[in-house]
């Protein structure tokens, strides 16, 4: 504890408390023991937090979600002490990596709970309780009211979206699932206005602002390199908008899919329209398919949801990673057990911030899962990598590029791959690369304006630019302006449908995804170079390259994610990539081929909506 915590001042018989007035007289010594302290403190309640979430997300029932609420509150209100207590270091010089800390401490909230002790079990119990919402949302169709199986869960409507060319029942699967969140938009409002309070008690503008503070750069500034990132995409993302508008057309008729209107949001393959490459069959460039559909190959050769996560290991292992511990796999989930509900929104733990990793995810024998699968990894894997250095800066460099490093690693998953592991025997020609393309955009081109748009609704609803009465025609504003996707039927202010997204309703935030969309790219041209892959301009495109086996990309990748958050972002990306800036040239350039296809494709026909 520092010797001198705060000055009195008496001033006309007035005691003033005036901060930082004699900081000097906290030392440097006291600013370490007061870190170090926290740094257990935390770790301590962190742990008990992840078990109980763990627990929660594993079995929900209302005491489990009470048993969560109660932990995560315990974890969050200590830290908003810190933070606080923290301030009576400001005007104390500080070495570099105690200055970090401190900032660390202070801006590290995705909820940050109001002082007041009410107030504060409010919001967990919140936070707890939209969770296991989402968790254990259905949809119970009247259809099957007689049968054995009566209600969708979150995995039923998600293989219908994928498989089903039926307008009809994509639009009843869509409807239905959509229902699970307007009981959610009551508790979401308040959600919304304490975290705001806590947020504010911070000395920030908003949760919002809170959020933003994060990126090692001044917020506003952070919002606009996200603008300039979209401006730089935009025009990849219209010509495959129209590309496939214009074959879904083809398909459904004129009176479905508007020629140069947004397309309905039902149709796109997935139940947010977020990732459009299940309909890559309908929309396949003919001549150029590639001939193999990974999902047939993994379903006929009867693979186990098991043997799906060791192919992903299987590929750290061979860049040099030491494999998963025992106790990843006695204590992850990867099956969605029948007599209970879980939340099977895929997610990577570290239990106790150490070696307990973990995965929790309901597996389906997918291509889609697959990739999944290795997205969940490169969260496990970074985390055993930063484990080494001390607890606030055990996390990745900033939260995007948590989500890239499994992306990374699936950008790998080729033909060429594919057929060294065995499960392909003979990887397609050059004069398939349009189909192969086209399906990974499918992937990630679709997924830049999602990826962005779910937190431009969110930071103007935690700005009170959106009130609550505009929330559900906001959120389609959004979707229409980036997107260029429209609600398959008419909405109200009665619909809540942010709420349908896993990650609206669990308070996490959203950008990161979209940042990571545009570093995976990055990091694969990266790795590439390390690999020895053929270089830009070779004849060879890097949508042909696979890192898997190379050691050389794997000390490379392995030196960014040691470093966890000890230094700036931008750090950690020169590490790797030699690179300080978000740069989105490299997905255009992955995609320049596909973009100059689609553009002669679309000719004479309208882009945009
Ligand atoms: O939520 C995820 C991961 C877990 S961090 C499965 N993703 C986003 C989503 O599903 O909405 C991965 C891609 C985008
Ligand atoms: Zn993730």
């Amino acid at each position: 504890m520092a010797s001198i915590t705060k000055t009195i001042l008496l001033i006309a018989g007035q005691a003033l408390w005036v901060p930082g007035l004699f900081a000097a007289q906290s030392t440097v010594q006291d600013a370490r023991k007061f870190l170090e302290d926290a740094e257990q403190r935390l770790l301590v309640l962190a742990n008990e937090a992840q078990q109980a979430s763990w627990v929660q997300e594993n079995f929900i029932t209302s005491d489990t979600e009470a048993l969560a609420a109660l932990a995560n509150q315990r974890a969050t209100d200590e830290q908003v002490r810190l933070a606080k207590e923290a301030k009576r270091f400001d005007g104390l010089t500080l070495p570099p990596d105690l200055a970090r800390k401190m900032r660390l401490l202070r801006i590290g909230f995705t909820l940050a709970t109001p002082a007041d002790p009410k107030e504060s079990e409010e919001v967990s119990r919140l936070a707890a309780e939209l969770d296991g919402m989402y968790g254990k949302g259905k949809y119970c169709p009247p259809a099957l009211a007689s049968s054995d199986k009566k209600c969708l869960d979150i995995g039923d409507i998600t293989r219908i979206m994928a498989a089903s060319s039926n307008p009809g029942e994509l639009l009843d699967a869509w409807k239905g699932w959509h229902a699970i969140a307007p009981p959610m938009r009551k508790d979401f409002t308040r959600f919304v206005e304490l975290s705001n309070k806590g947020a504010r008690e911070l000395g920030f503008r908003d949760t919002g602002a809170m959020w933003r503070s994060k990126y090692d750069m001044p917020p506003d500034d952070f919002a606009k390199e996200v603008d300039r990132l979209w401006a730089q995409v935009r025009p990849l993302y219209l010509s495959l908008h129209a590309y496939v508008r214009n074959r879904l057309r083809e398909k459904y008729g004129d009176a479905v899919v508007p020629a140069n209107g947004p397309i309905p949001a039902d149709l796109l393959g997935n139940i947010w329209a977020q990732d459009w490459s299940n309909i890559y069959p309908s929309v396949a460039p003919p001549g150029a398919d590639p001939g193999y559909d990974l999902t047939r190959i993994l379903v006929d050769r009867k693979t186990q949801p098991t043997d799906m996560v060791r192919y992903g290991e299987g590929f750290f292992k061979s860049l040099g990673f030491a494999p998963l511990p025992p106790t990843f796999w006695e204590r992850s989930l990867f099956v969605k057990p029948r007599d209970r509900d879980v939340v099977c929104h895929a997610s990577a733990w570290d239990v106790d911030n150490l070696e307990d990793l973990r995965i929790k995810m309901c597996i389906d024998i997918t291509a889609e899962d697959f990739t999944t699968v290795h997205h969940e990894l490169g969260h496990n894997f970074y985390q055993r990598a930063y484990s080494k250095q001390p607890f606030l800066f055990r996390d990745s460099a900033n939260d995007g590029v948590h989500e890239a490093i499994g992306d990374t690693i699936a950008l790998s998953v080729t033909p060429e791959y594919l057929v060294k592991i065995g499960l392909l025997d003979r990887a397609p020609d050059s004069s398939k690369d349009i189909g192969l393309l086209l399906k990974r955009a499918l992937e990630k081109v679709a997924f830049l304006p999602f990826g962005l748009m779910i937190d431009q609704w969110r930071w103007r609803v935690f700005s009170g630019e959106i009130p609550p009465d505009k929330y559900n025609q906001a959120w389609w504003d959004l979707r229409m302006k980036y997107q260029g996707i429209a609600p398959p039927v008419e909405r109200s202010e009665l619909d809540f449908d942010p709420g349908a997204k896993y990650h609206v309703a669990a308070n996490v935030p959203y950008t990161r995804y979209f940042l990571s969309f545009i570093m995976q790219f990055q990091f694969h041209r990266a790795l590439a170079r390390a690999a020895g892959c053929p270089v830009a301009g070779s004849g060879t495109p890097l949508s042909r390259c696979s890192i898997y086996g190379s050691k050389e990309a794997g000390e490379k990748l392995n030196r960014m994610l040691e470093m966890g958050l000890s230094r700036p972002w931008q750090e950690a990306l020169y590490e790797m990539t030699g690179e300080r800036d978000l740069d989105a040239s490299a997905i255009l350039d992955y995609f320049a081929p596909l973009q100059k296809w689609l553009d002669e494709q679309n000719k004479g026909k309208p882009v945009g909506w």
